[in-house]
């Protein structure tokens, strides 16, 4: 599995491997385009298509995304997936638009990199919605603060981060001068471990990623300057093996990234500012919107709470139940749904018709 190590394969899912006896191969998804799945294997790259049980599977989230470890079988330079081996994590957002639904974006990643330009891009809220949601998906945060060759002094957006009282690690960068690379490479980009960037278009994620493999890999568009925005560049998501053997996955720019995180989610507590607080609250289930003895509104009116880290808590759990009563609703409209369908085989088995 020398190759495979090379692209994150790792103890757990040998071990896992080894207890399926099977004679079909691990490889690991780096790219889809269409119906088309390339893999990295043991024996190099190799292009598949699902096959089996996976050519039925309805559920999204239970196809192949970029970044996940599959069992192949291989006929001369096709394979076909067979199966899916089981994630470590998965990071995740509400689909675009109006449906309540959840979308996978990749899977298998040890760090997401939350990019913002230093220009326009920068958004404090934006940031703080990244950081619960990819928190709620069980991947550790990192902020790369992009373009810093274009301010004067990074003090103020640094401090600004500070308020959110978060401990996520902060990254100044420029991808044209150089600045903080050296450090970005050292902490972050560590070899056999999968990072993702994820931003919105045009704060500089191929460019991350071009200083990072020193060489074009990804085609950078010219930024008009007129609107500071970068046109749409990247067609589809990618998994990169960097020169220090670091992995990466670039994603094309998001304009939403709406929450899906689960209320009282198992991942520990994605609001500890307002936990800490909210012990001193009279009551247990307090919401912190209008109670009597609620020591959040107290902190809120006193200053020791930043007003934004309030005003993001509240929207961020509004968005949450909303997908969650939406997503519920579905669910028990498939149950019903599923319900009908027996009864009406029952049925028809019954009176044999
Ligand atoms: N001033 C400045 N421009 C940058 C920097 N990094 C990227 N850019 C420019 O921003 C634009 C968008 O970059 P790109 O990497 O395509 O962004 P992506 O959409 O996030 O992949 C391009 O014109 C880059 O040249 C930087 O550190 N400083
Ligand atoms: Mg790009
Ligand atoms: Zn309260």
């Amino acid at each position: 599995m020398q190759n495979l190590i090379r692209f994150g394969w790792d103890h757990s899912l040998q071990e896992h491997f080894n207890t399926l006896q099977t004679s079909l191969l691990p490889g690991r998804v780096i790219s889809i385009k269409g119906f088309k799945y390339f893999l990295i294997t043991e024996r190099g790259e190799l292009e598949t298509e699902l096959s089996g049980r996976l050519l039925f599977e309805s559920e999204n989230e239970n196809l192949p995304k970029v970044g996940d470890w599959v069992l192949f079988q291989d006929y001369d330079t096709m394979g076909y997936i067979i199966e899916l081996l089981p994630r470590k994590n998965a990071l995740s957002r509400k689909t675009p638009g109006a449906k309540f639904e959840k979308q996978l974006l990749a899977s298998n990643i040890d760090y997401a990199l939350i990019v913002q330009g230093l220009d326009r891009d920068f958004n404090v809220m934006r940031l703080e919605r990244y950081i619960v949601q990819i928190s709620a998906c069980n991947i550790a945060p990192v902020i790369i603060l992009n373009k810093a060759d274009l301010v004067e002094d990074l003090a103020p957006f640094v401090s600004e981060i500070e308020k959110l009282k978060r401990d996520v690690p902060i990254f100044p960068c420029s991808t044209v001068t150089g600045l903080g690379m050296p450090e970005i490479i050292d902490r972050v980009f560590i070899p056999g471990k999968t990072c993702i960037m994820i931003g919105s278009s045009g704060v500089g994620k191929s460019s991350l990623l071009n200083a990072l493999t020193r060489e074009q890999v990804q085609s950078v568009a010219a930024v008009s300057e007129s609107n500071q925005k970068g046109r749409h560049t990247t067609t589809g998501r990618d998994l990169f093996l960097l020169p220090n053997e670091a992995l990466l996955i670039d994603t094309p720019g998001m304009r939403e990234f709406g929450v899906t995180f689960e209320e009282n989610a198992s991942e520990g507590d994605l609001f500890p500012e307002i936990t800490k607080i909210a012990s001193g609250c009279r009551y247990n289930d307090c919401r912190h919107i209008e109670e009597n003895g609620c020591a959040v509104l107290e902190a809120l009116e006193n200053g020791s709470l930043d007003s934004m880290v309030y005003d993001s808590y509240i929207k961020l759990l509004k968005e949450q139940r909303r997908f969650q009563i939406t997503a519920d609703e579905k669910k028990r409209m498939n149950r019903q749904f599923g319900k009908m369908i027996k009864e009406a085989k029952d049925y028809r088995k019954r009176y044999k018709f």
